[in-house]
């Protein structure tokens, strides 16, 4: 049975001011043993959701890592996925991305029209989401893996008038997404202007190192930030990161 309570609670936390915290899981450097430490860990800091997707996921531990974080964790587990291949009825929700900064039809609808049946069969909760990549210093691997160039990150009004558009046209959630690893996460400027332009819940993430560019994003109007690289270099970031929501 579909339900709407991830983008609810989205939605309230938004009303509320409520800033949450999203730890992404790439089912290729996490064996499910270590899906499930972090989970419980997750858990325990006060982390809000756990995110599982990658660029590419090759090794067939997809299933797997998203079963552990269920098992070990009461934490709503989001697919963020790479393709239409990366479909787990285990989780509980996914990131149904249209990605409005690029000109690819394909990962603008394409996509979508191949994998409908098969959502909506998997009873997962769909989350209509803009994905808008910021350009983070460096090419990634979901730029180069899309074939889109990223919105410019010295381009707050482009940013602006495309997360505009995205909330016209319906889409639930926004998406700022420098890139997993990024050299620079998604310049506060950038995110105040689409802050400034939107009324939907706005997730921002990639290269996003420390506690301090986590608090940098949330004082710019984010409301969920998304890490994941940090906290696979460095476990212990898990709970300084999460430590920051408390202070917010
Ligand atoms: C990537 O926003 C996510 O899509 C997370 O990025 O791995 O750099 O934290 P990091």
């Amino acid at each position: 049975m579909m339900t709407n309570s991830i983008l609810h609670a989205f939605q309230q936390a938004r009303l509320g001011g409520q800033k949450q915290i999203a730890v992404l899981v790439d089912p290729d450097k996490t064996s499910p043993d270590s899906a499930a430490v972090l989970a419980r860990r997750a858990s325990e800091a006060g982390i809000h959701y756990l995110m599982v997707g990658g660029s590419l996921v090759v090794d067939g531990q997809f299933e797997l890592c998203v079963e552990a974080l269920r098992v070990h964790s009461d934490l709503p587990v989001i697919l963020f996925p790479g393709d239409t291949m990366q479909v787990s009825a285990a989780a509980n929700g996914m990131l149904l991305l249209s990605l409005i900064s690029g000109r690819n039809a394909e990962l603008l609808i394409g996509r979508h029209v191949i994998a409908a049946p098969a959502l909506r069969r998997s009873g997962l909760e769909i989350l209509p989401t803009g994905y808008m990549l910021i350009d983070g210093g460096a090419p990634t691997s979901v730029s180069y893996m899309s074939n889109t160039m990223p919105i410019p990150a010295n381009k707050p009004d482009i940013a602006q008038c495309t997360a505009m558009a995205g909330e016209m046209l319906g889409l639930q959630v926004l998406y700022l997404d420098a890139g997993s690893g990024a050299r620079n996460p998604v310049p506060a400027r950038l995110i105040e202007a689409v802050r400034k332009s939107v009324r939907l819940p706005l997730m921002v993430g990639g290269g996003l190192r420390n506690p301090e560019s986590v608090l940098g994003a949330f004082n710019a109007g984010a409301d969920i930030v998304v890490v994941g690289t940090a906290i696979e270099q460095e476990p212990g970031m898990l709970e300084r990161m999460a430590e920051v929501v408390r202070r917010t």
